[in-house]
């Protein structure tokens, strides 16, 4: 269509809609409204609201042809970005940017529509069309302005940030022209116990981020004035609005939670600087003092599991990096495909399906030597039935195991509830999606891993494994929650670009007890160092996720008739616990997520609760509370 016909038609519409009586029997279709053009008012969709007594059936109507028109325009936006992140170049992210444009567009016009037809009969509705009208509005986490300049102008945002990231090396001069990735630069922040080694491995990959800083701040401005034409306040007000609670109430649950686990996180960190104290002194370790955040072995010191051989205070583990599965795992001579087929197998045993001909044929494995990928490991659905793949650059260890079994989550629930209706091919929650790979990775206990020939023996006690995935899982919590933080802050305005880096560090003091190893300012751009920052993807899911995964898993271990400790259950190979899994995720996102919770768990499960996690880690925890005895904890 040429820029003149759809000026015409939205003249036409706009003739045909003003001329519709109050009482007419239908209201007038609206489906054809057409981007305004030269711009209205944002927000302004020439259309007018349904009469009560035809909404239910003008609502159906509405989204069965919104959501065939949706699955088209999804599956070639995912067909793009599979391509642009598994080869990135001017040409595929121009194609991922065209793309998303689409969907973007149309969920904007269409969630506007909805909202102006539907919105105020809308408790009229029955609860599916109901549920509909909030999926489709909160469908996009970066909604279109109305101004078809300006969504081109997020969508290219957006993906030029995470081809950014993507692509970005740290050059040091010291090694002449010689570039490193961020997964030989995390290497080094894992291995290495050199101070300085940690620092320039730190603050190199921060240099790939200051260009994403005026970025976001362009695609801040853009998707709020697209949130509100959705009638949001801002973006932030739109991610919290995927809970089936208020946003408001969504930002204290996320409070509750996190005030649940706060103090085992604490004692936990308190051992941790004790056991950093052992290696690098207190000079560079103070008590009382945030931890240096390039000491904890991981780029965002989000999980700490690198650095246990130090924590034991054992010079045999020092001498040794990596765990005894990362060991393991190489004497098996496994690869990333092997891997893969372990993870895969754990799903199996459970009676679901195996993953399709193609998920081995399609995938994405191995950092390609000859082209730019983003390498942040993914889950797709490319056709959203069963064109399921990922794409990760495996490292043969304990780690990439553990993300396998995360990502292969994310396929088997995509494949579950395929069969729902578009709008509803979706988690119960966000937090449920992240936490579905990740409850069966808590099975996959030294027992299992002998059972399957990937260990010699257990460790003689239980507190070695329990410290391992405390060191994952609690060490991950306070990042869990921040993150979002920092950004439902920005994208409210509280925060505004003179103080972006200022309130990331304020933040990761206040939470994780962590801080800047060098004088950081406003040249830099230390959140956009942080792969869901630069693709602008929210995060307080993975939190929710850790507390999740905790419960699903108790809930499992029930469903198995398994009566010991939490931390020593594994459901390898039982049906009945994955029948309850299977039920969980067929629904979707149809019903409320407590419905979900209870088809898992049973009646008594209808809220998130953190007793799990902690009575998984209650031995672990009595455990560092005698450490610390003495010890002068906190920051
Ligand atoms: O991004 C991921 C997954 C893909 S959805 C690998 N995770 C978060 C992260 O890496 O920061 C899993 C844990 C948290
Ligand atoms: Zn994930």
């Amino acid at each position: 269509m040429t820029r003149i016909s759809q000026i015409l038609l939205s003249a036409l519409l706009a003739t045909l809609l003003v001329s519709c009586a109050p009482n007419a029997a239908t209201c007038p279709p609206c489906k054809t409204v057409v981007r305004p053009e030269p711009m209205t008012q944002p927000g302004s969709i020439p259309c007018k609201p349904c009469p009560e007594a035809t909404a239910e059936a003008e609502a159906a109507a509405f989204f069965k042809e919104t959501e065939a028109e949706l699955l088209k325009l999804w599956t070639r936006a995912a067909r793009a970005a599979w391509i642009k992140m598994t080869y990135i170049t001017v040409d595929t992210e121009a194609s991922e940017v065209e793309a998303n444009e689409a969907v973007m567009n149309y969920t904007g016009d269409k969630a506007a529509e909805a909202q102006c037809r539907f919105g105020e009969v809308a408790d009229k509705l029955s609860p599916t069309l109901r549920r509909k009208l909030t999926a489709l509005r909160v469908s996009t986490g970066l909604p279109a302005p109305a101004d078809a300049q300006k969504a081109a102008e997020l969508a290219r945002l957006d993906s030029s940030m995470e081809s950014t990231y993507g692509k970005g090396k740290f050059c040091p001069p010291r090694l002449k022209g010689k570039c490193l990735t961020l997964g030989q630069l995390s290497e080094v922040l894992a291995r290495s116990r050199k101070p300085e080694e940690l620092l320039e491995a730190w603050l190199g990959w921060r240099t790939i981020a200051p260009p994403m800083r005026d970025q976001l701040t362009k695609v801040v401005a853009l998707a709020n004035e697209g949130a509100r034409r959705l009638g949001f306040a801002d973006v932030g007000e739109l991610w919290r609005s995927r809970f089936d609670m208020s946003p408001a109430a969504m930002a204290r649950e996320v409070d509750r939670l996190w005030l649940q686990v706060k103090p085992l996180y604490n004692d936990l960190h308190c051992f941790t600087r004790a056991g950093l104290q052992k290696t690098y002194g207190k000079a560079l370790v103070p008590d009382g003092q945030p931890i240096p955040a390039h000491l904890l072995g991981n780029m965002w010191s989000q999980s700490w599991d690198n650095i246990k051989g130090q924590l034991w205070g054992d010079q045999k583990k020092k001498a040794r990096p990596g765990s005894e599965l990362d060991r393991a795992l190489v004497k098996k001579k496994m690869t990333p495909t092997s891997m893969a087929r372990a993870a895969e197998n754990f799903f199996i045993s459970l009676g679901l399906a195996p993953l399709p001909k193609t998920f081995w044929e399609r995938s994405m494995f191995d950092k390609p030597r000859d082209r730019e990928v983003v390498c942040h490991a993914y889950a797709f659905d490319v056709d959203f039935a069963d064109d399921l793949r990922i794409k990760m650059c495996i490292k043969v260890n304990g780690e990439d195991f553990t993300t396998l079994h995360h990502e292969l989550g994310h396929n088997y629930y995509d494949r579950a509830y395929s069969s729902q209706d578009p709008l509803f091919r979706d988690s119960a929650h966000p937090g449920f999606h992240e936490g579905l790979g990740d409850t069966i990775s808590l099975s996959v206990t030294p027992g299992y891993l002998v059972e399957k020939g990937l260990l010699a023996a257990e460790p003689k006690n239980d507190i070695e494994p329990l410290l391992d995935r405390a060191l994952k899982k609690v060490a991950f919590l306070p990042f869990g929650v921040l993150t979002d933080r920092w950004r439902w802050a920005v994208f409210s305005g509280e925060v505004g670009p003179d103080a972006y880096n200022k309130s990331w560090w304020a933040l990761r003091e206040k939470y994780q007890g962590v801080k800047a190893p060098a004088p950081r300012s406003e040249a830099d751009f230390d959140p956009g160092s942080k792969y869901h920052i630069a693709a602008n993807y929210p995060y307080t899911r993975y939190f929710l996720a850790t507390v999740l995964q905790f419960q699903f898993h108790r809930a499992l271990c029930r469903a198995a008739g398994y009566k010991g400790p939490l931390h020593k259950c594994s459901v390898y190979g039982n049906k009945a616990a994955g029948k309850r899994l299977a039920a969980m995720m067929a629904m979707g996102s149809s019903r409320p997520w407590t419905e979900a919770l209870k088809a898992l768990g049973g009646a008594g499960e209808d809220k998130m609760d953190a007793t799990a996690i902690l009575d998984y880690f209650k031995p672990l925890h009595a455990w560092l509370k005698e450490q610390n005895k003495g010890r002068e904890c906190g920051w």
